[in-house]
């Protein structure tokens, strides 16, 4: 299978699969979204096949939910499990402290919900995701609809007292039509450059009505597994 993968891909599947081997028979597991989730996903379903791995799932999204399924995972809710074992989830950057951005796939909210309910949270991502400050990517973050315009200028005051040098924030869009989380939400994208001091960005913009969850990770990620194009990974 790896071979024929870009070297994108062949980094995500790396540390996709390497992650599996974390997953214990007996436990409850957060199933994380994105494209190197995915890979985990359908490693997963190899295992329960070809093992019988005795595993009860929570998925962090709908399209994560119905992967999982398709491969044979028993799919529950985080309602019925309450807590977890473990958190396989992507990423979109990473720093030294495994403070992260997610929420590139609009699932942030869940996410952040799944592995916060976990023992333990492991992030899968390609090299490309280390960076030493987080920043470079859009910050996204959930918004009610109700009043959204009034919520992004709520977020342009908060943001002229905090450590950035980008103040743009954009609407997620889905063709022409604005992106709806599986909540129902909104998502605005903050493209900030560069982020002076995320702990304190994180807890400023939680403060803000109207927005519902930022897609700042901060003391929940546990350990990193990294994906190189050469197909090597780094625990
Ligand atoms: C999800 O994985 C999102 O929070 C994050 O944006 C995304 C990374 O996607 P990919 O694995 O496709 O790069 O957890």
């Amino acid at each position: 299978m790896s071979s024929e993968l870009s070297p994108i891909d062949k980094a995500k599947y790396a540390c996709a699969v390497k992650s599996v081997d974390f997953v214990k028979d007996g436990m409850r597991v957060g199933l994380g979204t994105g494209s190197t989730a995915a890979w985990m996903v359908k490693r997963l379903g190899e295992r329960v096949r070809d093992e019988g791995l005795n595993i009860v799932a929570v998925a962090t999204s709908t399209r994560t939910a119905q992967l999982a399924e398709e491969v044979g995972i028993k799919v529950s809710t985080l309602n019925e499990v309450e807590w977890l074992d473990l958190t396989i989830d992507g990423a979109d950057e990473f720093d030294p402290d495994l403070n992260l951005i997610k929420g590139g796939g609009g699932a942030h909210l869940q996410e952040k919900v799944v592995a916060t309910a976990s023992e333990r949270m492991i992030v899968i991502a390609d090299a490309a995701k280390d960076v030493p400050q987080l920043g470079a990517f859009p910050l996204p973050v959930e918004v009610l609809n109700f009043g959204w315009k009034t919520t992004r200028g709520l977020i342009e005051e908060a943001l002229e007292d905090l450590d950035v040098d980008g103040r743009e924030i954009t609407l997620r869009m889905s063709g022409d039509e604005p992106f709806i989380t599986d909540e129902g939400n909104l998502v605005l994208d903050l493209h900030l450059k560069r982020i002076g001091d995320p702990r304190r960005m994180a807890l400023i913009l939680n403060q803000i009505p109207g927005v519902v969850e930022n897609g700042l990770f901060i003391d929940i990620c546990d350990v990193v597994v990294i994906g190189h194009e050469d197909g090597k990974v780094e625990v």
